[in-house]
């Protein structure tokens, strides 16, 4: 518990709770929210609500209060759990990762940057320039990245249309000696389409931030790719493409009789120049398909309906490949060189997630469906290692336990992901078919496969139900909510394809870094065979590696509460707030944590290191069993209310008993220390 608080703000812990009632914990967050303390805890978990308004707690001074630091010895605070998970790295040797959650909006971004800043803040004391450099890379990477990777919606002004997952590695001292991103699934629509389209399609992504970049904006991110190490042919590429991407929004098609035309012929002189190739080049992938017929290659000419589909897809096609090129070329500068880990040992790891939070809009599509379907798999994660995992050791420890009910959303996460039967295996299907399958088609199978699932639902379904379009719509009930999702438009995103004549183009382009991008435009037309993997496929594969990923690592969690949806600082929406922390399974997780140890360790683990405190014990015990030292140890220490003894570990429920222990440990280590150094002398 972190005790330099005064009750006046609340609770600091919400495990103090007096009594554990959604009306408690609420009123708690509230108080605590209006005292200007956006944080709080549960156990080591931080919750946080976002304060809409700058706060003057993320200074070098607050840093130094935290540094080093235990948990429970200052107010809470992201830099606490930050300290944490450095210090779990550091002195144990573990990978750690800090997984922030919370629906759009909600804070995580700003957490996350919180986070970053303070891991650069406390290392390298020794200033090695090399380590500057990199601890300099990994935060103006940051930059660069937000500036092609977000963009305004209704339900944020700076929101995450990308996933990140960074991991940030350690030397032996704990000093940062590079990292690597990994991005996850680019929400592109509301970015590059034309404004006019945009609306019709997203609805609510509602500024085009391609369009941003002509403003004076570009000119800080240029500055930040120069520090990181892009080069200036780089840069201008990069300028470069995101005209194309503006000109090609304004790109007109009309036709004349049989032939499709270019209405706004002289943007494809620009275009030509920009992406350095030959105008009529341009023009022929903007007009035509090249397709094999057996041994012949035919050009086909698009109707000005697949002109304008090709004109968008490229344009999307484009920008999510710049933002891939990106990353990679910021996993090129920052990846860990020159470290030897024969001679200094494993370097360690933090990863900081950051993705794309919960979201609802007016109309919902395949890239909403997706960002949701990354939130469900993130608490099941959370359930998994907090919830479930924690009352199943209980039970196989034998320890009196009487089991927390929770709600599972695992059932959700298989509705999405589950082979031949989940929603992406039906959409694969259909996208599979040879011939015409319409995104209706798309619909009618899955009605067919899930109709008795629990969590689906559609206007057939469910006739009388008018908030649904018949052959339009879907339902989802997610772990936060739910969510109607337009059909239209699944089948083509999940294809993704682009048509082969545009990745000829790009491949064929003088400027050597456009062509890098476009590798797989060096294949001629009989040559492309392989049916590439679905964007659902290749984005489920991307979210089960991810949560093995953080699995495998020690977990520290950030819990963003958004607590009201007009940005105000003053406004504690009672209903939003109770929703989240409903959703979020924060008061399950209070009564797991109260009911719980905050501690455990192996009985021999356990007299390691705490055996020179005790007289039974010292320098070796003659008990029966390591457990009954234990017991007799604790006994002797005062501290058996604080105790439980399981099969093969002791579980300690406050932390406070186990630094009690540790500055016992040192007062005898010191003595014996002393004594020793006496023998040594001859003095005893
Ligand atoms: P998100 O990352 O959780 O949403 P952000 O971190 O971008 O949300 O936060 C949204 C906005 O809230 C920021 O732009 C700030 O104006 C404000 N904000 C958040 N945290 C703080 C803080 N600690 N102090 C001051 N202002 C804050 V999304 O990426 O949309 O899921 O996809
Ligand atoms: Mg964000």
């Amino acid at each position: 518990m972190a005790e330099h608080e005064s009750l006046e703000f609340g609770k600091a812990d919400f495990v103090l709770l007096d009594n554990v009632s959604l009306e408690e914990f609420l009123a708690n967050l509230k108080l605590r929210f209006e005292k200007g303390r956006i944080y709080s805890y549960i156990g080591e978990v931080v919750v946080s609500v976002n304060p809409y308004r700058a706060m003057n707690i993320y200074g070098r001074d607050t840093i130094e209060q935290y540094k080093g630091r235990e948990l429970y010895e200052r107010p809470p605070h992201l830099f606490a759990i930050a300290d944490a998970a450095y210090k779990a790295m550091k002195r144990r040797n573990k990978d750690t990762c800090i997984v922030i959650s919370g629906e759009s909006g909600a804070g995580k971004t700003e957490a996350s940057k919180y986070i970053m800043q303070y891991i650069a803040a406390i290392t390298n004391p020794s200033q090695r320039a090399e380590v500057e450099r990199v601890k300099n890379m990994l935060l103006k990477s940051n930059c660069v990245l937000e500036a092609f990777g977000n963009a305004k919606t209704n339900r944020n002004d700076n929101s995450s249309r990308f996933g990140k997952y960074m991991d940030i590695n350690f030397d032996f001292k704990g000093d940062p000696i590079g990292g690597h991103i990994n991005n996850y699934l680019l929400e592109k629509v509301g970015r590059v389409v034309h404004a006019r389209e945009e609306q019709r399609m997203q609805g609510d992504v509602t500024k085009t931030s391609v369009a941003m970049f002509f403003l004076a904006d570009f000119k800080a991110v240029a500055d930040a790719m120069k520090v990181i190490g892009f080069t200036t042919e780089e840069i201008h590429t990069v300028y470069k493409i995101l005209a194309t991407i503006l000109h090609l929004g304004n790109l007109k098609f009309g036709n004349d009789g049989d032939v499709t035309l270019i209405e706004n012929s002289k943007l494809v002189a620009v275009l030509g120049e920009l992406l350095s190739t030959k105008e009529e080049n341009v023009e022929k992938a903007l007009l035509y398909r090249t397709v094999a017929t057996g041994r012949d290659v035919i050009d086909k000419q698009h109707t000005d309906q697949e002109a304008s589909y090709g004109r968008d897809a490229l344009a999307k096609a484009i920008y999510e490949r710049l933002f891939c090129w990106i990353v990679g070329r910021i996993n090129d500068i920052i990846e860990v060189k020159n470290y030897d880990a024969r001679i200094h040992g494993k370097n360690t790891v933090i990863g900081v997630l950051d993705i794309y939070g919960f979201e609802i809009f007016q109309n919902n599509s395949f890239e909403q469906f997706c960002i949701n379907y990354c939130n469900e798999k993130l608490q099941q994660l959370f359930i998994q290692l907090v919830l479930k995992q924690e009352q199943e050791e209980y039970q196989r420890e034998g320890i009196p336990w009487k089991h927390i009910d929770y709600f599972n959303n695992q059932i959700i996460v298989d509705l999405v992901e589950l082979q031949h039967k989940g929603i992406f295996s039906v959409l694969d299907e259909a996208c599979m078919n040879v011939g015409k399958v319409t995104d209706e088609m798309f619909l009618q199978a899955l009605n067919s496969k899930l109709a008795k699932h629990a969590h689906y639902t559609s206007r057939k379904l469910s006739p009388t139900d008018k908030s649904l379009e018949f052959d339009r719509d879907f339902r989802i009930r997610h772990y936060a909510g739910d969510v109607v999702y337009s059909v239209l438009g699944f089948i083509d995103k999940n294809k993704d394809t682009l048509f082969q004549d545009f990745k000829r183009l790009l491949y064929n382009s003088s400027n050597p870094v456009l062509k890098a991008m476009w590798p797989e435009g060096k294949l001629s037309i009989t040559e492309v065979t392989k049916r590439p993997l679905t964007a659902a496929t290749l984005f489920k594969n991307s979210m089960i590696s991810l949560v093995e990923n953080l699995a495998s690592k020690e977990p520290y969690y950030v819990r963003c509460i958004k607590p009201n949806d007009v940005k105000s600082p003053l406004l504690f929406e009672y209903e939003r707030c109770k929703h989240q922390v409903e959703y979020l399974g924060l008061l399950e997780n209070v009564r797991v944590r109260r009911a719980g140890f905050a501690n455990r360790q192996t009985y021999p683990r356990f007299l390691q290191r705490y055996k020179m405190i005790s007289e039974f014990t010292w320098p070796n015990h003659d008990l029966p069993s390591d457990r009954e030292a234990v017991k007799r140890l604790l006994q002797g220490c005062g501290f058996e209310h604080d105790v439980a003894y399981g099969k093969t570990k002791v579980f300690i429920r406050t932390p406070r008993t186990i630094f009690s222990l540790e500055e016992q440990r040192a007062e005898m280590v010191q003595r014996i220390v002393l004594f020793l150094q006496k023998v040594w002398r001859g003095t005893i």
